[in-house]
């Protein structure tokens, strides 16, 4: 069957629904439907906790399914992916115990630290091959034991399974997804029974009768229940972590390419044959997550685009108009590598006064402060692609593996300054494009899944590289001039 196929991908800025049909090989996709997403600050009781709205969520991809039926005819298929790591608890009667919590909530501080005094580091490197950040959900769990949620809770769902539950009634969980939790064993590719058991004498927490059964991408979970938008088609297990959708969208014609998933967050590494679990890749936190058709995401978490984002709600709070393109434009003619910051400081990932905290970064390593919005995005800009300059090098060095070109793909795609960065702080070619990565990635399985297509990962990235205007940068300018800067940060 050669479509329509709709592929919901919620990004944590936003949710689109996006319907793809194949044609002379080569896919046509549609926007049926777009919604914005982001942490809605909730105060209980105590602290202020950071939510996402999932029912307004599920609303979206509701509207977007009628649209796209509408529109397209009845759909064959829907594949669901999301950001990584966050979930849903139900109770016994199947119902959602509360709001989903934002990975970006400050209840984990600390609870990395805690899950060591009883599973150490090393050892859940050695298990899970996971990096460590704090809102991993084996610290948010962890951070959660003893709320009368968790008691009530009979099922923990990633956001995508939750979704997908309740369109069709099944309960799995994908396993792109599942290996962000830090709960999977990276080699059997199965939940973990020592963390699962580390989790349970060390904080109460019976998180082995919480999880359902792991699925690969491929595998067919259920049929849209009557009377749902989108009734009748097959809910199709894709890469449900939107960074494993948008890598199996990486229009690589060879193998000896990073990528670059480029959207709120970015994410820079290397697809690979088998995690890497040396002790050196640990004290580098690189993590090894799961992808398509057996391969490992072999990468590291850069901040990314959020930081501009959060930056632009800022000044927008403080009754500024900001034209993204313009700012881009303005940041393009402020001095390059004037200020450079390490983007990846933890100070950086809750939301709030992000050009105060660069500031801050800035002044702490003895840098003029970047004054005004142009001079505070081109900081940004630089810092970035100065990211992607050590996580490409250090990636390939742990790994043994060559890059030649790097593949830009996501929202970042419409920064060309950034793309332009991007090159000329790796030396290396860049191919900029897909933007909307992770929709076509999750489209493709689906139609690969419904016999419209076969073979092996190249083949669904031919499929890419033959339906997206793909835009190429050459590397510029002089590469001393990065290195020092990296020396300035990074020592
Ligand atoms: P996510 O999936 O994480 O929500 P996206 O892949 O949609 O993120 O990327 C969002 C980012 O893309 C924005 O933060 C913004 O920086 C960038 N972006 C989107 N549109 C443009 C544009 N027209 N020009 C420059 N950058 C853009
Ligand atoms: C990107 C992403 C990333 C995760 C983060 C929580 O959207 O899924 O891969 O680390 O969100």
């Amino acid at each position: 069957m050669s479509g329509p196929f709709a592929a919901v991908d919620l990004g944590a800025s936003s949710g689109r629904v996006i319907v793809g049909r194949l044609e002379g090989g080569r896919l046509l996709t549609h926007e049926a439907a777009r919604f914005p997403n982001g942490p809605v600050a909730v105060r209980g009781r105590g602290a202020v906790t950071l939510h996402w709205d999932v029912l307004g969520l599920y609303a979206g991809v509701l509207t977007g399914l009628r649209a796209a039926a509408r529109e397209h005819g009845p759909l064959a298929s829907v594949g669901i992916d999301s950001w990584a790591v966050d979930y849903g608890l139900l109770d016994a009667d199947g119902a959602l115990l509360g709001n989903p919590v934002h990975y970006r909530d400050g209840r984990t501080a600390g609870a990395p630290a805690r899950v060591f005094a009883h599973v150490p580091a090393a050892d859940l490197y050695a298990r899970t091959g996971l990096q460590v950040q704090p809102f991993n959900t084996v610290f948010q769990l962890a951070a959660a034991a003893g709320s009368g949620q968790l008691a009530a809770a009979r099922r923990l769902l990633l956001v995508p399974d939750l979704l997908g539950y309740w369109l069709t009634g099944a309960e799995v969980a994908e396993v792109t997804n599942a290996s962000t939790t830090g709960l999977l064993d990276v080699a059997t590719r199965r939940w973990s029974p020592e963390v699962a058991a580390a989790l349970e004498t060390g904080f109460g927490v019976g998180v082995a009768g919480l999880l359902p059964d792991v699925v690969e991408p491929g595998a067919v979970v259920g049929a849209v229940r009557e009377g749902t938008d989108g009734a009748g088609a097959r809910l199709v297990a894709v890469g449900s972590h939107d960074t494993a959708s948008a890598v199996v969208a990486v229009p690589a014609s060879t193998d000896d390419f990073a990528y670059i998933s480029c959207g709120t967050w970015s994410l820079v590494g290397l697809e690979l044959d088998a995690p890497v679990l040396t002790e050196a890749s640990r004290a580098a936190n690189f993590t090894n997550e799961l992808g398509l058709d057996g391969t490992v995401r072999y990468l590291r978490n850069v901040m990314g685009l959020w930081v501009l984002q959060e930056s632009v709600r800022r000044w927008e709070e403080a009754g500024h108009d900001v034209d993204l393109a313009a700012l881009i434009a303005a940041a393009a003619g402020e001095p390059a590598l004037a200020c450079v910051v390490d983007v990846d400081d933890p100070s950086l990932l809750p939301p709030g006064d992000m050009p105060g905290r660069v500031a801050a970064l800035a002044a702490r390593t003895g840098q003029p402060v970047p004054r005004g919005p142009a001079a505070l995005t081109r900081c940004v800009l630089d810092s970035l692609a100065l990211a992607y300059r050590r996580a490409v090098r250090q990636a390939a060095q742990l790994a043994g593996h060559e890059v030649g070109v790097i593949h830009l793909v996501g929202g970042g795609v419409r920064n060309r300054l950034l793309c332009q960065l991007t090159a000329d702080a790796t030396g290396l070619p860049v191919v900029a494009g897909p933007v909307e990565g992770a929709a076509l990635g999750n489209l493709l399985v689906q139609a690969r899944t419904l016999g419209a297509l076969d073979g092996p990962l190249a083949s669904l990235r031919q499929v890419v590289a033959a339906s997206t205007a793909l835009e190429h940068y050459a590397p510029s300018g002089s590469r001393a001039r990065w290195a020092e800067a990296e020396a300035r940060v990074f020592g």
